[in-house]
Order: C-alpha cells, then structure tokens, then sequence
C-alpha cells in the first residue's frame, strides 16, 4: 500500500559545542532549493577558482546575497561582484533567507539574517582541505550549512589543524548550524565518490549561509 508517511521525520544530532546537525531537515525543500541554485548559475556560472598559490580548486563555487566569498590571486575575501565577471551576485531568494534563519534559531542563535551564500558544488574526486572559517567580521555570527545530492564525508577538529578530527557523513538534506566555539573548528570534505543522485545527478552542492559584514 502507498504510505505517504513512511520517510522518517527529522531529527537533530549535536556535533559539537555550538554545533548540530538537523538531519534530513531540507529534504522537502530540497526541489526548490535545487531548482534556484540552477537559476542562480545561469546568471553567474560554477567556477574552478585559481588560489593565491596558484592551485585550481577542485570544487566549483558561486555565489548569492549581496556579498560572496571567493579566492583569487589577491586572496580570499568576501565581495560586491564577482571578480570574474565584475558583475554582482544574483540576489539571495527568499527561501533561502528563511531557512537559514529558521534553522540557525532551531539552533538557539536568534536573528541570524545572512548577507552571504556561498554555493559549493562537488564532483568525483572534489574535496576541501582542513580550513577554518574567519573571513566574516562577526565570529559570534552562526553558519548554517545545507547539503543536497551525493553524500560526503565532512570532517571536523579542533582549533588547531593538527588536532585530532571526527569524521560525519552529510546526506542529502542535511542541515548543520555552526556557533559557538564550533564556529572556529578546522573542517573538510573527503574526496567526493562517484554516484548518481536523481535530484542532482553526479553532484554534490553544500550552501553556506553566512553573515560576512556587521
Ligand atoms: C564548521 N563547506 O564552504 S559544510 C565552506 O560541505 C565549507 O562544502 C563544506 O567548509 C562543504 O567553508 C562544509 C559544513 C561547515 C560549513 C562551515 C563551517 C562546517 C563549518 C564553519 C565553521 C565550522
Ligand atoms: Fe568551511
């Protein structure tokens, strides 16, 4: 018999101090959320950054809201416009807004309202080495994270990178709200293995919802 009720219902893990992770909690977004970061590409395109060291970034990035986060021979700063492009970043929709306020409240950080959307997208073999987060102005400022399609491997340390780390698999759907202490913990993504998702494919996509400027 059709059971329309049989997906479980979400539920939250806590990660660390000041973190959690709402699992599956975009899952009925998911289509929407899907469906606009396809509008957002079609007016300012996935790309390979090149970092001040000259590497070409195996995860493809853009961005929305009225500022993003790139990396270019000058650095890694958050901007008005794209470098590439010189044009400004497509608008952040409303739902996405949302979301991540909702989210970052379901999380107890209240009036989260992100300037910010940095959106990754992960093919085979993509991944993120160990970094830290520091480039917004407000460090008390929560990110929120939203996963969708293929699932990764996220790992997770202390304040230093040579601290001993924690690894998490992020499904899609999942949702992860970072404050507190967490907020400064070294991070990564294990090389993506290949798969097919029916909503995205051979991708994976993470969304960062951030707050760059005070
Ligand atoms: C922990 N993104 O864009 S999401 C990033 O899946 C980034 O694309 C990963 O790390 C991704 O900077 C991980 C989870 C995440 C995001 C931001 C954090 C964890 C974080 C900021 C501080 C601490
Ligand atoms: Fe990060």
């Amino acid at each position: 018999m059709l059971d329309l009720f049989s997906e479980e219902a979400p539920w939250s893990e806590p990660l660390a101090e000041g973190a959690v992770i709402l699992r599956r909690r975009a899952r009925d977004e998911a289509n929407t959320l899907m469906a606009l970061v396809t509008e957002i590409a079609a007016k300012n395109p996935f790309y390979h950054r090149i970092t001040p060291g000259g590497h070409r970034m195996s995860v493809a990035m853009t961005n929305c809201g009225d500022f993003g986060w790139s990396t270019d021979s000058r650095g890694y700063q958050y901007s008005e416009r794209d470098s590439m492009t010189g044009h400004r970043w497509p608008g952040m929709p409303e739902l996405f807004r949302q979301m991540a306020t909702i989210c970052a409240a379901e999380a107890g950080f209240t009036h989260f309202t992100p300037d910010a959307c940095l959106i990754n997208r992960y093919e085979p073999g993509a991944k993120l080495t160990l970094h830290q987060d520091k480039d917004e102005q407000d460090l008390t400022q929560p990110i929120v994270s939203v996963s969708l399609g293929l699932p990764a491997v996220f790992q997770f340390g202390g304040f230093e990178r040579g601290d001993a780390t924690q690894r998490v698999l992020l499904e899609h759907g999942d949702i992860v709200v970072w404050g507190g202490p967490s907020r400064l913990c070294y991070h990564g993504i294990l090389p993506l293995k290949p798969g097919l998702h029916p909503l995205t494919g051979a991708f994976r996509y993470n969304l960062t919802f951030r707050r760059a400027f005070r």
